[in-house]
């Protein structure tokens, strides 16, 4: 199988990015990353746009076919690599695997993009500061419910494996400086971001992304 994926350093592709990455580590099965510089509109060229009409990333490219949305691509990779671990194998538990990823993309995610693009969502200044400051107190408390989670992370997530859901749950973190959220004010979720950022797959995607844990500026 061939594939490519269409990343931006430090957005949500993160998650695909890694577990690409623990699918190498399991399997030895190369991957070829694809920058994507969003800052620079490419993600709104037509070339693009064939990809993936939604202008986003990430897109997984299989043996040339793109698969856009993060639990769809997270879905195939561990159906087409289950050697890998990266869900828990019961079905009971594998579905509520699906509902913690699916809530990070669709609820904490998303009140992210209300913090970061308050733009897209109100006209006056005014509105859009008012958009961000609900949306970070909302964003705040969905970091306190992912704290709650990992406070079970022995290491990882799942446990001995990284998976999507670390990925996530760091990109989420990360995100939370931006927000104005300071990471030591959540000193659980702090620590195993801080063990998750020296696993191997994490380290090997951040390296390849040039990020790290530096987005909050004290004010
Ligand atoms: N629901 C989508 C969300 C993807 C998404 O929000 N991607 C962002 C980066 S985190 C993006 O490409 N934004 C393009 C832009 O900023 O215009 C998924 O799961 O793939």
């Amino acid at each position: 199988m061939n594939l490519a994926l269409y990343f931006a350093p430090g957005a949500c592709s993160f998650v695909p990015h890694v577990g690409l990455e623990a699918i190498k580590a399991a399997t030895g099965t190369p991957f070829e990353p694809r920058l994507v510089k969003l800052h620079k509109g490419e993600h709104r060229t037509p070339e693009y746009l064939a990809i993936n009409p939604s202008a986003q990333v990430p897109v997984l490219l299989v043996d040339g076919k793109p698969l856009a949305q993060i639990v769809a691509i997270c879905d195939f990779l561990d159906r087409s690599f289950p050697q890998a671990g990266l869900f828990p194998t019961d079905t009971w538990a594998r579905a509520q695997a699906m509902s913690q990823l699916a809530w990070m993309n669709n609820t904490a995610h998303t009140t992210f993009t209300r913090v970061y693009r308050a733009i897209t969502f109100a006209e006056s200044e005014a509105a859009q500061a008012d958009v961000r400051r609900i949306a970070a107190a909302q964003y705040r408390g969905h970091l306190e419910r992912i704290q709650a989670w990992v406070a079970h992370a022995s290491p990882y997530w799942f446990g001995a494996r990284v998976t999507f859901h670390d990925a996530y749950a760091f990109t989420l973190f990360r995100w939370g400086g931006f927000a104005g959220i300071d990471p030591t004010s959540l000193p659980g979720y702090h620590a195993y971001v801080e063990r998750l950022m020296a696993a191997a797959p994490v380290a090997a995607a951040l390296e390849r992304e040039r990020i790290r844990l530096d987005t909050y500026k004290a004010a």
